[in-house]
């Protein structure tokens, strides 16, 4: 393992190649001093990625797995990053085409090449409203949340240890005045869809840095409002949230803003790190680069500000080609953005502070999936049916409530789990105990259940089964 970190700054540590080159220039310092120490720093300024090591920062680019067959894609790539974000190619679409069917290919030839070259890895997206597969959009309610969640802890769990930071969930604010959730599938699941998530993913990938990310996020506004209340409500409520990443798609509309580094300074003062994640500035010229210096400055300026990604290589790599928004232009030439980009890198800044190791985790067990576990069937007030979809290390349980023939109006469902299962996560139902006897009440919506009628709840554990067989009550 070559990395390790704290909770919630850098969670995981330095990539080798970064490492080396932050030991060089601390080498420096010490050993020779002053005058060593800058021509260390002159030296490895000489690219994105150096440059910012020298402030203990990545400097990153979004990749697409196809463009690794171009020589020259790939020169500049190796050369000049640090970090790579995975353009399409972790997206629930790409990953997860048919219902718990994976597909990793194009995401670990990613993580392949970033490891091979020292590169941290940004995992890009667990949970979006956009670019979702065909199945799910027959979808909803306790299904949907179900799918979801077992996407989450699926792919997380498949890169577990080989992902510095994750985009847990991607841009679920409205745009505009209203300062509230943007509408979808997912925000229909229920308004705690977004922890639902984040806790699914810490208990897949403990050591990886969990981010909300969004876009018109980058000054202070409703939108931006509205992300910073959830996260202060998150922190407040110990939902497992690291870090908020600011895409930073800048336009003539929007250019960008004066407050730009006060409202990052405002986020970091919750107690998560930023990282700026998908950085391309509309236009050309000096008003192109005076724009990319601005926002690597706030960065810079800030010691919580982890790291730069920029939302690809080449103008022509870029979803949004015509307006020639990136470092480089179609041939690989460095754009006047890339001379300010970089003089803004070598100007420094403050440091990024450094991490602490994780707590030893004890190694994922590899005992095969429990299998669904029945309670007897109605005879009294209810019964409980439980189907489990289990992977090694962790499950994600359905458990159905059927009433007897004089119905409900509340329901108890206790379970006995076996050592090592702990529950993380509950929804349609309140848990008592995480672990050895558990109790899952009703919430309100669902107390009332007709003679004879069903009503689903779930919970997501880590540890091996069998789950055990539930017992239902009457409330
Ligand atoms: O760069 C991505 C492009 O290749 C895709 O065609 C597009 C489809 O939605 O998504 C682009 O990336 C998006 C990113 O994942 C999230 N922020 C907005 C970007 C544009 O939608």
């Amino acid at each position: 393992m070559t990395r390790v970190s704290a909770r919630g700054s850098g969670r995981r540590t330095t990539p080798p190649r970064l490492r080396a080159a932050l030991l060089s220039i601390a080498t420096g310092v010490v050993a020779v001093g002053t005058t060593v120490a800058l021509a260390a720093s002159a030296s490895a300024g000489t690219t994105l990625g150096a440059a910012a090591a020298e402030t203990g920062r990545y400097f990153g680019a979004a990749v697409a797995v196809n463009r690794l067959s171009d020589a020259v894609y790939v020169g500049i790539l190796n050369r000049e990053f640090t970090s790579v974000t995975a353009e399409n190619e972790m997206k629930w679409d790409a990953t997860e085409p048919s219902p718990n069917q994976f597909t990793y290919t194009g995401g670990d030839k990613l993580v392949s090449h970033a490891e091979a070259n020292g590169m941290r890895v940004r995992g890009h997206t667990l949970a979006w409203h956009q670019q979702q597969p065909r199945w799910t959009a027959v979808l909803s309610g306790t299904a949907l949340r179900n799918a979801m969640l077992n996407h989450v802890t699926q792919v997380a769990t498949h890169y577990r240890g080989r992902i510095d930071a994750w985009n847990v969930v991607n841009e679920a604010f409205a745009d505009g005045g209203s300062g509230g959730r943007r509408d979808s599938n997912l925000q229909r699941t229920g308004n705690d869809w977004i922890e639902a998530a984040f806790r699914a993913a810490r208990a897949a990938d403990p050591g990886a840095t969990l981010c909300y990310n969004d876009y018109n996020t980058d000054g202070q506004n409703p939108k931006s409002n509205a992300v910073y209340a959830m996260v202060q409500d998150f922190r407040a409520r110990g939902v497992p949230i690291d870090c908020v990443g600011f895409q930073s798609h800048v336009t003539a509309q929007s250019p960008v803003p004066s407050d730009y580094q006060a409202n990052l300074q405002r986020f970091v003062d919750l107690g998560v790190e930023v990282q700026i994640t998908e950085l391309d500035v509309e236009g050309s010229g000096s008003a192109q680069a005076d724009s990319y210096s601005r926002v690597v400055r706030a960065c810079l300026a800030i010691s919580r500000c982890t790291g730069i990604t920029v939302s690809g290589i080449r103008d022509t790599d870029s979803w949004r080609a015509s307006v020639t928004p990136l470092l480089f232009d179609g041939n690989g030439n460095r754009k006047a953005a890339y001379t300010s980009t970089l003089d803004a890198l070598n100007a420094g800044g403050t440091t990024v502070p450094p991490t602490t190791p994780p707590p030893t985790t004890t190694p994922p067990p590899t005992t095969p999936p429990p299998p669904p576990t029945t309670s007897p069937p109605p005879g009294g007030d209810c019964a409980a049916s439980v189907s489990v979809n289990a992977w090694s290390g962790g499950f994600v349980a359905t458990v159905t409530v059927t009433a007897g023939p004089a119905g409900l109006d509340g329901w108890v469902v206790d379970l006995t789990l076996p050592s090592g299962v702990t529950v993380t996560n509950a929804w349609s139902a309140q848990n008592t105990g995480t672990s050895g006897a558990v109790s899952f009440r009703n919430v309100s919506y669902n107390s009332a259940v007709g003679a004879g009628a069903g009503t689903e709840f779930g919970f997501q554990g880590t540890g091996n089964g069998p789950i055990g067989t539930a017992t239902c009550a009457r409330a």
